[in-house]
This record gives C-alpha cells, sequence and structure tokens, in this order.
C-alpha cells in the first residue's frame, strides 16, 4: 500500500523534476449543501490545483456557492455522471487528475496518498477505496451487497485483486484520461473505467479512505435499482466485449452439456438397438451442439478481432 507524502515531497518528486499540473474534478447535481466545503477542503489540501465543479443543470444554488468558493464550473449539457466524466476527459488538461464526488463523503486530507504513486510513476490509477472503513449508515445495506457481488465478479471475470471497484475518489494520470475511452452515461461509468484500466493493463493502486454519511439535507442521486442493474448490465457487456473467448466459450459449454444430457438416450439407443427410437431428443442434441460449437467459432474470431484492436490501440497510444 503507498505511503502518505505531504505535498512538499510530492512537489520534489515529480517524474519530469517539474511541479504537476493537479485538476481536482468534482461532478455536481444540485450539490448546494456540500459543494463549497468539498471546494474549500481541497484547495487547502492543493492550493495549486484547479478545482473545477462540473455542472449538469442543477436547479439549486450548486453553480453559485461552488464560483464563491474559488472554483471553475464547466457546464455538462448531457445528463448522468458517465457523460460528466466523458467531458473531463475531453476537456481538461493536467498531468494528475483527481475525480471526487461533490457530497463531502469523501475526504480531502487523503489526496496526498492519493495522488503519490501517480507522480511517482507507480500506478495509472489510483482509487480510495471504502470497503473497510464504511460507518453503518454512509452505506446502504443493499449497496454493500451489490458492491460486494460487483467486485466479486470483476474480480473472478478479470482476474484482478481490487476490493472496491465502484468508488468515486480516484487519481489517475494523463494516460488514463487519453486511453480510457468512456461511453457510459450514468454511475455505471465507475465499472466502466476500472474494467477498462483493468483491460489495458494500466496499474491501478488502491489506498483506504474512511467514507462518511452524506450530510443532513443532502439527497443521493444513486437509485439502488436501476442503478444496480445498469452497472450489473454494464459489467454483463464489457465481459462479452473484452473477454469473447471466455463469454462465448462459457455459452459453448453449456450448450455441449445440454446436448450430451439430450443426445445420451439417442446414443444408447443406437448402442443396444441399432436404431435411434427418441428422435426430438436427437434433433434438440444436434441443435445444441451446432450452436455451441457456433459460439466457440465466434469466440475466437472476436477474440482475434479484439487482439488486433488492442494492437493498434496500443501503437496509437505510444505515438500520442
Ligand atoms: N454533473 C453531474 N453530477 C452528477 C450527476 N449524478 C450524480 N452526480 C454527482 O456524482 C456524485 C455521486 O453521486 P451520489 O448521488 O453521491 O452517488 P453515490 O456516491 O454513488 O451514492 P451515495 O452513496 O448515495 O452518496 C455526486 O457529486 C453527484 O452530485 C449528474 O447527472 N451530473
Ligand atoms: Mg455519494
Amino acid at each position: 500500500m503507498p505511503q502518505t507524502s505531504t505535498s512538499a515531497e510530492l512537489e520534489a518528486t515529480t517524474s519530469t523534476g517539474t511541479k504537476p499540473r493537479i485538476a481536482v474534478l468534482i461532478p455536481c447535481y444540485n450539490e448546494e449543501a456540500t459543494v463549497g466545503v468539498v471546494v474549500d477542503s481541497f484547495r487547502k489540501e492543493l492550493p495549486d490545483a484547479r478545482i473545477i465543479v462540473f455542472n449538469n443543470r442543477s436547479k439549486d444554488a450548486t453553480v453559485r456557492i461552488a464560483r464563491e468558493h474559488g472554483a471553475e464550473v464547466i457546464h455538462e449539457p448531457r445528463p448522468g455522471k458517465g457523460n460528466v466524466i466523458a467531458g473531463m476527459f475531453e476537456s481538461v488538461d493536467a498531468d494528475v487528475y483527481v475525480m471526487v464526488d461533490g457530497d463531502d463523503t469523501y475526504p480531502a486530507e487523503n489526496v496526498h496518498e492519493l495522488i503519490a504513486p501517480v507522480v511517482d510513476g507507480m500506478a495509472d490509477m489510483v482509487v480510495g477505496t471504502r470497503l473497510q472503513e464504511f460507518t453503518d449508515t454512509s452505506f446502504r445495506p443493499l449497496h454493500v451487497l451489490g458492491n460486494n457481488l460487483v467486485r466479486w465478479l470483476v474480480n473472478f471475470i478479470f482476474r484482478a485483486k481490487l476490493t472496491d471497484i465502484l468508488s468515486g475518489y480516484r487519481a489517475y494520470n494523463r494516460r488514463v484520461a487519453a486511453g480510457i475511452p468512456v461511453v457510459s452515461s450514468g454511475f455505471e461509468v465507475e465499472t466502466e473505467m476500472t474494467i477498462n484500466a483493468l483491460y489495458l493493463r494500466y496499474e491501478i493502486a488502491e489506498v483506504v479512505v474512511p467514507y462518511r454519511e452524506r450530510p443532513e439535507g443532502s439527497v443521493s442521486k444513486l437509485n439502488t435499482f436501476s442503478d444496480g442493474f445498469r452497472v450489473l448490465w454494464k459489467l454483463f457487456s464489457l465481459f462479452r466485449a473484452y473477454k469473447p473467448l471466455a463469454f462465448f466459450g462459457l455459452l459453448a459449454l453449456l450448450c455441449l452439456l445440454l446436448g450430451i444430457w439430450s443426445g445420451w438416450g439417442p446414443v444408447v439407443d443406437y448402442i443396444r438397438h441399432g436404431y435411434v427410437y427418441r428422435v426430438p431428443r436427437a434433433v434438440l442434441a444436434t441443435g445444441l451442439v451446432l450452436l455451441g460449437a457456433g459460439s466457440v467459432f465466434l469466440g475466437i474470431l472476436l477474440h482475434a478481432v479484439n487482439w488486433r484492436f488492442k494492437e493498434i490501440q496500443n501503437l496509437v497510444a505510444r505515438r500520442g
């Protein structure tokens, strides 16, 4: 686990010898209760950083308060956290990016630990993980369940050992900002970022941060069921897209097993009597085995296409 660094140490240890340009990016939708505190606390920790609030048509005083506290405000017309993050990647140029929610649930004091591995070149993305230190009320029980499920699935499918996939507190470098395509529009964006980082073999580090409740009067934008479903659906789609051989191979295995189950009787018929009496089951078995074969071929084909794309992506990244 990376060690804590002070800002003075950070200034002295940039990989290029120059002071890194840090941008703190805060997606906000109706966060008037907390945006001021978040801007102030990050300004205190990182006095030289650009602090930018990304606003999606907030109907409250978020924009005014953010400006009063000295933050830049960028308006994103497309609603949803995913669209905001795509906008951040497109519009902000910095050496180190810090992404944090505007609801004052993540501590600014830990930002040095978060950015140190990025500044030192030891990690491309550092995630502030919350699971070990949440208070009973800051995580709703179903969210804990959803978080565990997503974490288990991502670790299983992508052979990783991450502890929090959905954290909104992250630091990352220019490589990540330039290399990760963001197509999610909503809260599934963190899952997409993490999976892309794993797929592209970026170095991901984790730093445990305490997580606190939203203060009184501040309202969550997350809908447990619809957003939970979108996260799981995204995971499923990315599994199919990034691991086609495993995905279609599993489907093929399932078809094959069902085919064997269905075709066993007709084969026994043939061995015993020299004739197949259970014709419908024989037809079903043939269909299932053919489907399995089709599925595995599709997996191999998509895997080969993916591989070529990855090569091209690497070459483009090298030139860019
Ligand atoms: N700009 C913008 N920000 C958004 C949008 N939806 C959510 N956010 C911001 O994204 C951050 C995370 O949203 P939250 O509602 O706190 O979601 P969460 O942290 O996953 O859920 P909680 O545990 O309930 O806090 C907050 O700063 C929101 O203001 C949106 O449509 N546009
Ligand atoms: Mg939150």
